[in-house]
């Protein structure tokens, strides 16, 4: 349902009748909760988050686009996560989605003020849904509406945000052996070991072609999360550590062992669309026991 968040923020509930639940708030299309159907929290949003526009919330799962990252000109993650969506009450039909799931579709326009910063019209509708078993599924359609004729590009990422018991004890498998640009070394391209990543400091990399399935394993919890994801070809890893968790205002200083960004993007290749043509991005997440091997 519709209801009052954080600062009075418009969000909107989804339930689903084993008692799993989503939280999405209007400003910025954002989901900020995922629980399970025992009530476990699955997201982290740092304790510290600003619920205040033009601040995005530091937390749960926040849509980069129509850039990821800041070599473009516009601000950091561009500004899809910094604007106030609707609710779309008639999107064009989601053939992907069976009806015994809780959905809502929102959706972004630009305004003039945005054409300013990106010369271009768009139309991105967003569906969030919540799966019969409590699984989470995202699907961004960004379609290009320019009047002008002109093609655009940009690029993408799901942010997401994973709650974790310990950063120390959480593995990372499925992008083994795959090539990645590291964000803390110039984004120069690397190849990474051949077995799962594992975290004991600030990590920022952009891995490259990598599969459609990854997976999370939190060893304490024995939760493994699995992302599976379309249209989205890379997977951005990040973690602060401690020195960069204490630059951020809007982040507790020792929060980063608690929480790892495993982000389902598009970076290496902008996605560049003709007026008319319209791309699909799906992010879907399930938390299994981690009896469960990613290799299944
Ligand atoms: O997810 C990786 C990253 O690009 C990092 O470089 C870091 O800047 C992070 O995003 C958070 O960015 P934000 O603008 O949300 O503070």
């Amino acid at each position: 349902e519709l209801c009052k968040g954080i600062n009075g923020l418009d969000k909107v509930v989804l339930r689903e009748s084993r008692g799993s639940s989503v939280e999405v708030y209007l400003y910025g299309g954002q989901v900020t909760s995922w629980k399970n159907d025992h009530g476990e929290e699955l997201l982290f949003v740092s304790s510290k988050a600003i619920f205040k526009p033009p601040k995005a919330i530091r937390g749960g799962i926040p849509i980069c686009f129509p850039q990821f990252g800041s070599h473009g000109g516009l601000e950091q993650h561009g500004f899809a996560r910094n604007r106030v969506w609707s609710i779309d009450t008639d999107p064009p039909p989601f053939p992907t989605v069976s009806s015994n799931k809780a959905f809502i579709d929102l959706i972004l326009k630009p305004t003039e003020e945005d054409m300013k910063i990106w010369p271009h019209s768009f139309e991105f509708r967003l569906r969030v849904a919540l799966g019969p078993g409590g699984d989470l599924m995202l699907t961004s359609r960004i379609r290009n509406t320019n009047a002008d004729g002109k093609p655009f590009s940009f690029t993408f990422a799901y942010h997401t945000y994973f709650s974790v018991s310990d950063i120390s004890e959480v593995r990372v498998e499925g992008l083994e052996t795959l090539d990645y640009l590291d964000n803390l070394q110039s984004k120069e391209r690397f190849t990474e070991q051949g077995d799962a990543i594992t975290f004991e400091s600030e990590i920022d990399k952009i891995y490259l072609s990598t599969p459609t399935k990854i997976a999370i394993l939190d060893h304490e919890k024995k939760r493994t999360f699995v992302l599976r994801k379309d249209g989205l070809p890379d997977a951005v890893v990040w973690n602060p550590w401690d020195r960069k968790a204490k630059a951020m205002a809007d982040f507790g200083d020792d929060e980063y062992k608690h929480m790892l960004c495993v982000e389902a993007a598009a970076v290496e290749k902008p996605i560049t669309l003709k007026p008319g043509e319209e791309w699909r991005g799906r992010l879907e997440l399930s938390a299994v026991p981690s009896s469960y091997c990613s290799g299944q």
